[in-house]
């Protein structure tokens, strides 16, 4: 029998293909084997430019998208691109860099995600084989080699890329519930505080100043009270959206607690931190929230302080002197700035 997906194979002097009726049993509809998924892209570094058209066409009749490079140069440049094969067949034996050079600088690379190598060789010696995974490829195919074998192997190298995305997938999920809130999608309270921490040693480094600020949304049992605690749920959510909208992208925004929230503003000094914390003050108070009935408005009250590089405040002593200057905006009427140097006492 002869399939439609059996590829014409050029043979050259020092490669020969050899195929067999099974091999392409399973492989001629077009598929990538190994994944029902998008068409995976394949590297293929081979110097022998027959030999490299060969292996091309099967691939690509394999429903692989191939990236042909005609020596191991061209195929170290194309390896090291953002956007990078996840799987390259490397020969061992090519000008610029040879199949076990390439394993051995993209493993001393590092890095994710995971790039899948297999080596081609002519070799067959059994210490050129161990030389070659021990250098980093993950398997080989000897040439000359047939198609059912590199089928195989190139589905085993699927599975193993599929295994590594979901695992960095589930870390990815995993880092996420433990750095965000879940209700609000900002920085949950230790995340915040490392931050803060981060930034205290940052600034003491480089000499800018932090701007904190303590956010606390008034009278926010009413609205439970009145509209329920799914309604105070996305008063909360809308709060945290609108805080966000008034930041630069490396500031940062956590959920200090319940109603509260922590905001950290690196390079901000006093006169930029009450102008930046008097606009997050109206973006909370400002239109009544869409989703919540009866036109609710909400706001805040702010307690805001600077740390400035040179002095000695501890980040706790920061959030004392935040807590102290959000007190004092509670107690004087409530959506409001009080802004509190930690040297020279209330300013406001
Ligand atoms: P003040 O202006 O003095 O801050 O008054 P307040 O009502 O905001 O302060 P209080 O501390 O009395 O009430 C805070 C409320 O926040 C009580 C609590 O049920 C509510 N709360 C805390 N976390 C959540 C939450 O995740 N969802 C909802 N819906 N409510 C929450
Ligand atoms: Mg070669
Ligand atoms: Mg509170
Ligand atoms: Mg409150």
């Amino acid at each position: 029998m002869t399939t439609t997906g059996t590829p014409t194979l050029a043979v050259d002097s020092r490669t020969r293909y050899t195929s067999d009726e099974t091999c392409f049993a399973g492989t001629s509809t077009g598929q990538t084997p190994g994944s029902g998924k998008e068409t995976m892209r394949i590297l293929i570094a081979e110097d022998s430019a027959p030999s490299r058209l060969a292996l091309e066409r099967v691939l690509v009749k394999w429903g692989y998208e191939v990236v042909p490079c005609r020596d191991g140069s061209a195929a170290w440049e194309q390896l090291q691109l953002p956007d990078a094969p996840r799987l390259a067949i490397l020969d061992w034996m090519m000008p610029g860099y040879s199949g076990p050079e390439i394993c051995r600088m993209l493993r001393a690379k590092g890095g994710e995600p995971y790039t899948y190598l297999l080596l081609l060789t002519s070799k067959t010696l059994k210490e050129d084989l161990i030389a070659g995974m021990e250098a980093g490829a993950d398997d080989y195919v000897t040439k000359p080699f047939d198609l059912h074998e590199l089928n195989v192997r190139l589905r085993a190298g699927m599975r193993i890329l599929d295994l590594q995305a979901e695992l960095l997938e589930a870390r990815e999920k995993l880092r996420e519930q433990a750095t965000k809130d879940s209700l609000t999608g900002l920085w949950n309270r230790r995340s915040i505080m490392e931050i803060l921490e981060r930034e205290q040693a940052r600034s003491q480094r480089e000499g800018a100043p932090i701007g904190v600020l303590m956010i606390d949304l008034d009278h926010f049992k009413q609205v439970n009270d009145c509209f329920g605690h799914l309604a105070g749920d996305e008063v909360l959510r809308e709060a945290g959206r609108r805080l966000l909208a008034s930041v630069r992208p490396y500031d940062g925004v956590g959920r200090y607690g319940g109603e509260e929230f922590l905001v950290v503003l690196p390079g901000c000094d006093e006169a930029g931190l009450r102008a930046r914390a008097e606009s997050m003050r109206a973006a909370i108070a400002a239109p009544p929230l869409e989703k919540v009935s009866q036109g609710l408005t909400v706001s805040a009250s702010f307690g805001a302080t600077v740390f400035m590089p040179q002095s000695a405040v501890s980040v706790s002593d920061l959030i004392r002197i935040a807590d102290e200057a959000l007190y004092e905006a509670k107690h004087t009427g409530r959506n409001r700035v009080v802004l509190r140097s930690p040297l020279i006492g209330t300013l406001r």
